[in-house]
């Protein structure tokens, strides 16, 4: 973990099938008003997208909050926030947390899993933990877990609109299909898709094309990993720092996003690609204002955006764009080769309930996870322990901007 010092800091706690999930974030200001449909709404678009398996049918994911609000707003507290598991009613017989079941216990009582999925938890957490069954292991290291992430961002992504900041996302790779070009794909384009389209993905054509994909690993009992886009509209420069190694935001966000689940690379702007371009065609130019839109009062432009909004770890006035790389989920119906632990003989791996491809639900938690970096950055920036003090905080530090800047602004032409 990096150690900077958070303004806004969560934990979560809860297993798979166990009774419910938790989050208890703490670090929001006081007087934040609350849109609790918000909460639900990101919580009810993790849930979908094309290659979902059955427990989204079972689950229709809500939040309570149980304390750090009151009358609708953020009191300064810890907020904890529960979510419960519908499913739980088929697992008390094997989720108990006494030594027994409970009398009336519902659900199967279910054999250990002795069988690691390669790619999963399950082997290195049964080394570490020295359990026998793996259900140990898999509970907790379910992506299941992501639900109050996306809970806890929501809550994150209301305190950056307050100010502005807007955060969407796109899937821009699915399998060997991927959208052209996907920097050059305005915000408002991505904030548009309908939260309801199968995949979140900008272009129609690659949209089925994935899906057909999608199909196709089905029926081959495979699964299909991808990668995501997240975009932040008016992102106010001056986010995160230079001048030491865990403040720079780009490191934060890469640690934020790359700690879900099968999350395996992160790129910032161009990403890889940069490792492949001379710098002339990968560093942005600076230039006066050719337009009106110079982003946050910035007397300065940029034609491009490939460092994707990011400079020196700090935010630059730009769209901040990082991208997060998804593997293929490790339970495969067709399994791979597997050693069973009870016995020490090669089986096939074990078999889970699970997706054939979830990378649209991981959209939706890469945007919960970049909310809660950015939010703990524009508190660190901005921060105050009331919102009013924070909208002063701000509204300063904007003006201030408006006036280093005025300078470089082209004067007004004669009869303009
Ligand atoms: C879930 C994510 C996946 C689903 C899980 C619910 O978890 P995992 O990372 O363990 O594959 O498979 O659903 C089940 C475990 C099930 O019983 O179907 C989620 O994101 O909510």
């Amino acid at each position: 973990m990096y150690n900077a010092e958070l303004m806004l800091r969560f934990l979560t706690a809860g297993e798979s099938h166990g009774q419910a999930l938790v989050a208890i974030l703490e670090g929001l200001p006081a007087g934040l008003r609350v849109d609790f449909e918000a909460i639900t709404a990101d919580l009810t678009r993790r849930q979908g997208g094309y290659g979902r398996g059955r427990r989204m049918v079972i689950e229709t994911d809500r939040a309570e909050i149980l304390s750090g609000v009151r009358k609708g707003e953020t009191l300064g507290g810890p907020v904890a926030l529960l979510v419960r598991n519908k499913d739980w009613d088929n697992w008390q017989n094997t989720m108990h947390v006494g030594p027994e079941p409970p009398p009336g216990a519902t659900g199967a009582r279910r054999a250990s899993v002795t069988r690691p999925r390669p790619g999963h938890a399950d082997l290195s957490g049964a080394l570490k933990y020295d359990r026998d069954d793996m259900r140990d292991i898999l509970e907790r290291a379910s992506a299941r877990e992501t639900t109050m992430r996306v809970a806890v961002g929501a809550l994150a992504r209301q305190l950056l609109a307050h100010f502005g900041i807007q955060v969407g996302s796109h899937v821009i790779t699915l399998g060997s299909v991927s959208v052209p070009d996907p920097l050059a794909i305005p915000f408002e384009r991505i904030a548009a898709i309908p939260n309801d389209s199968p995949l979140h993905c900008v272009d129609a054509d690659c949209e089925q094309r994935m899906m057909a994909l999608i199909d196709q690993a089905k029926e081959a009992g495979d699964t299909l990993g991808g990668a995501i886009q997240v975009v932040a509209h008016n992102v106010p420069p001056g986010l995160g720092s230079h001048v030491q190694w865990d403040r720079k935001l780009d490191g934060r966000l890469a640690q934020a996003l790359m700690s879900i689940p099968a999350i395996k690379a992160v790129g910032i702007g161009m990403g890889p690609r940069v490792a492949e371009l001379p710098g002339s065609q990968v560093h942005d130019e600076i230039v006066l204002p050719r337009r009106e839109s110079a982003a946050h009062d910035l007397g300065v432009d940029r034609p491009t955006n490939n460092a994707g909004g990011l400079e020196g770890g700090i935010t630059n006035g730009e769209d901040l764009r990082v991208t997060a790389f998804m593997k293929p989920i490790s339970t495969l119906m067709k399994p791979l080769r597997s050693v069973d632990l009870a016995t020490m003989s090669e089986q096939p791996a074990a078999i889970e309930r699970s997706d054939v491809c979830a990378v649209p639900a991981a959209g939706v938690i890469s945007e919960a996870m970049v909310c809660f970096v950015l939010a703990d950055a524009f508190l660190e920036k901005f921060g105050g322990d009331s919102m009013a003090e924070i909208e002063r905080n701000y509204a300063q530090t904007r003006a201030h901007v408006r006036q280093r800047f005025a300078v470089a602004m082209p004067a007004p032409t004669q009869g303009a």
